[in-house]
């Protein structure tokens, strides 16, 4: 058992990873019932998949059957760059998990690798890999493996990178000994919920999809229109928000990742309001393919941009 452990953690760091930790495949109890009552006050905003294979996201043996073993990685995607402090209201910020490659794209192979690991020891051993797009609650098996805790911000924080990291996931019929879970390190600390400007951290460990600008900028793709309390505080944000991440002290150590897939392309980390006025369908999608920013589509980001031009 712990063999195989010691195998995976140094394979892990050589494939590209920062963190790796290990859980029990168990069913969730406490952690369920938080998501369900996240569903029931609506959270999801018009998410609906958050809605689908409720039972899988309780059980992952439901996923793979027989599954022993969760393994999650962390990735660090912090690059040694930042966005320029005054802009006017044609250049809105993208996100720090934006300005690269799509991390489903540079994870998930990566992951793979890892699993050919396991299976080349247990030839018989099932395993399946998933970055951010399976019915699994991510950060809850990333608590459990140890990497790290959620903080007040709802995100996983790690000691040594903070939050910005991504995460991923190999479930595997393997029995591995599961790693112990870390203290929460938040303490009294609240600035991230003090600093998000539309009140989108509703308590502790919860966000309303509803009020985040991360969801509008994101998830809709231009077509719905952006309620007042979000339309007005975007802080130049037109892809994603950071201000959660950025306000916490985890976040204040800077060690960087060497992998240039995350740094931003072109050097861009702010989006000029012309330059996709003039730009056609097919330019967008040369110029963003590979990259999350593809998500919102051409006509989302055009509109991510008329907002900020109206906001305060
Ligand atoms: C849906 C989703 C979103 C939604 C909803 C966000 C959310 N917090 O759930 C939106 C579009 C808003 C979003 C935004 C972002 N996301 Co996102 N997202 C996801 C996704 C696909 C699912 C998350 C999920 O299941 N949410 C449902 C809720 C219920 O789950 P939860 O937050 O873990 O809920 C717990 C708490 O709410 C708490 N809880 C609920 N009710 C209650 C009640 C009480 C009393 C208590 C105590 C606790 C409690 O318990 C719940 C279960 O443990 C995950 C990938 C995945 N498959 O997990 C990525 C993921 C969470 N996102 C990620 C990222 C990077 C982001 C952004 C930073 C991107 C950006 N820069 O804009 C922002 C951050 C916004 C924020 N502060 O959360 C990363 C986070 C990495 C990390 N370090 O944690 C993930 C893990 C993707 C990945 N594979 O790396 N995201
Ligand atoms: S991502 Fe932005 S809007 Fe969403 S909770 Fe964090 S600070 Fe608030
Ligand atoms: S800003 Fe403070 S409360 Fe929020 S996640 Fe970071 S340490 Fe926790």
């Amino acid at each position: 058992m712990v063999e195989l452990k010691e195998i995976l953690k140094p394979r892990a760091k050589e494939i590209g990873f920062d963190l790796i930790g290990f859980a029990k495949a168990e069913p969730l109890e406490n952690e369920f019932d938080n998501y369900l009552y996240w569903l029931e006050q609506g959270f999801n905003a018009k998410m609906e998949y958050l809605e689908r294979n409720k039972e899988k996201r309780k059980d992952i043996s439901l996923i793979l059957e027989n599954a022993k073993t969760v393994i999650v990685t962390a990735t660090n995607y912090n690059t040694p760059f930042y966005h320029n402090q005054s802009l006017n209201n044609s250049q809105g910020k993208i996100s720090r998990y934006a300005w690269g490659e799509d991390y489903h794209n540079v994870i998930l192979p990566k992951l793979e690798l890892l699993a050919s690991e396991i299976s080349k020891i247990y030839p018989e051993a099932k395993s399946k890999c998933y970055v951010d797009t399976g019915p699994i609650l991510e950060k809850v098996w990333a608590v459990k493996a140890g990497l790290g805790w959620q903080g007040k911000n709802s995100l996983i924080l790690t000691k040594k990178f903070g939050s910005y990291v991504f995460l991923g996931l190999i479930i595997t019929s393997v029995e591995i000994e599961p790693d112990s879970i870390i203290p929460d390190h938040c303490g009294k600390c609240s600035s991230c919920i003090e600093s998000c400007p539309t009140n989108a951290i509703v308590q502790p460990k919860v966000i309303d999809s509803n009020k985040c600008i991360s969801y509008w900028t994101i998830e809709t793709k231009g077509k719905a229109d952006f309620p007042e309390n979000v339309a007005k505080n975007l802080k130049n944000w037109v892809f994603g928000c950071d201000i959660c991440q950025e306000v916490c002290p985890w976040n204040r150590k800077e060690v960087f990742t060497d992998d240039v897939s995350f740094f931003p392309r072109q050097n861009q980390t702010i989006l000029e309001s012309d330059y996709f006025n003039q730009m056609s369908e097919d330019e967008f999608s040369i110029r963003f393919k590979n990259s999350p920013i593809k998500r919102a589509k051409l006509e989302g980001i055009r509109k991510n941009i008329s907002y900020i031009k109206k906001s305060e």
